[in-house]
């Protein structure tokens, strides 16, 4: 199971709206076990992880036991329920991790399979498999994603200067970190202001994994995205979302619509801006599981005051600002980090000449 669960892994970012599941046939021998076929979710969700594992173990799956991280499932999608597939190769023996929360299958796999007379344990690593899905589960369960925000800051605590250009706070090995954090979500979503003042790209450049790039989300309520942005000119070729209010201007929308993005109507804050349950609701109705926030101090701020943080990755740089900017940690974000009991604060990691931080909300 821990073998599957690191295949399952792999897939995380790439799956959805399908969770990341890992599955591993294998057979006990004298030395251990003997691995026969290893599988993991593929690209967009299909083939399922499991048909992966049985077609590399070939006839060798007759009478192998097989290990998974989430139940099979046993609705028809694309193709057939990996549930018949398992029964159809013959495996004898099958350990889950968890059961699937999608209602079309929700236990009916594991029952199957026991019908056919496979010997099915259920909960093997199940905190495990159930944290490395958490952002599927959410979706099922609350109809919303998880939420990774990511800030950083000088040594003093800033995000930046209050205005003037952009300031780069953190080094090489913590940019890295967060292209590999981007490869991992589904989505990446900023507000506008992060567009108009640093027009990035919010891609996944680390070499290799370029094509593991997230949809990038802008919340943008009066469709403020200039078309000659990076994210607009190129929404083309990475599928770019903006989320605006109802009454964002009808002539801008058919612009960056014609350039490529696709534009979502929701419901405004009282205070201004989309509506930030609304947003993520949205993105979760659209299958988003993973959403990297990397929408600066506000937004993340705007976030944690209506619940919807679920981690915190914090970068910290070597050099202080020396005047007053930005303070990257608002009160609620603050709270998440320092006094909530649901969080989880890991050791400090040093990535260069910065250090990370990682905070989770394990409920
Ligand atoms: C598995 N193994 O590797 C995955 C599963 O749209 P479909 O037909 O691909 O079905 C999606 C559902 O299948 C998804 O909501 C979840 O319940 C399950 N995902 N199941 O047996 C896998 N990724
Ligand atoms: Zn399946």
């Amino acid at each position: 199971m821990r073998i599957a669960l690191a295949l399952a892994r792999r897939g995380l970012g790439d799956t959805w709206p399908n969770p990341a599941v890992g599955a591993v046939v294998w057979r006990p021998g004298p030395q251990g076990p003997v691995i026969l076929g290893r599988g993991w979710t593929q690209p967009g969700g299909r083939p399922h992880a499991e048909p992966v594992a049985l077609a590399q173990a070939g006839e060798a799956a007759r009478g192998a036991f097989m290990s998974v991280t989430l139940e099979p499932c046993s609705h028809f999608g694309k193709t057939g329920p990996c549930s018949h597939a398992i029964i159809e190769a013959g495996i004898a023996r099958v350990v889950s991790a968890i059961e699937d929360p999608d209602p079309r299958v929700n236990g009916r796999g594991h029952i199957l399979m026991r019908a056919h007379g496979i010997d099915v344990t259920v909960g093997a690593l199940g905190r495990e498999a159930r944290w490395a899905n958490r952002g599927f589960i959410k979706r099922m369960v609350e109809g919303r994603p998880m939420v990774t925000v990511k800030l950083a800051r000088s040594a003093d605590g800033f995000a930046a200067g209050a205005e003037g250009p952009r300031l780069m706070i953190t080094g090489p090995e913590a940019a890295a970190r967060v292209h590999l954090m981007r490869a991992q979500h589904d989505a990446i979503m900023v507000g506008v202001g992060t567009v108009l003042a640093d027009d990035p790209a919010l891609t996944c450049r680390l070499p290799g994994l370029e094509h593991r790039s997230p949809v990038r989300v802008i919340l943008d309520s009066a469709l403020r995205t200039p078309p000659a942005s990076r994210v607009a000119a190129t929404a083309g070729e990475v599928p770019t979302w903006i989320l605006c209010a109802e009454d964002a201007p009808a002539e801008r929308e058919a612009v960056l619509a014609g350039q490529g993005a696709v534009i979502e109507r929701l419901a405004s804050a009282p205070e201004g801006g989309v509506d930030l349950l609304s947003a993520v609701g949205a993105l979760a109705r659209r299958g988003v599981t993973r959403v990297f926030c990397e929408g600066g101090p506000r937004l993340a701020e705007a976030l944690a005051a209506v619940g919807q943080v679920d981690a915190l990755e914090l970068l910290t740089g070597p050099e202080a600002l020396g005047r007053a900017g930005l303070p990257a940690l608002g009160p609620a974000l603050a709270r998440f980090m320092e006094t909530d009991p649901h969080v989880e604060r890991a050791a400090p990691v040093p990535l260069g000449r910065d250090l990370w931080q990682s905070f989770e909300r394990r409920r």
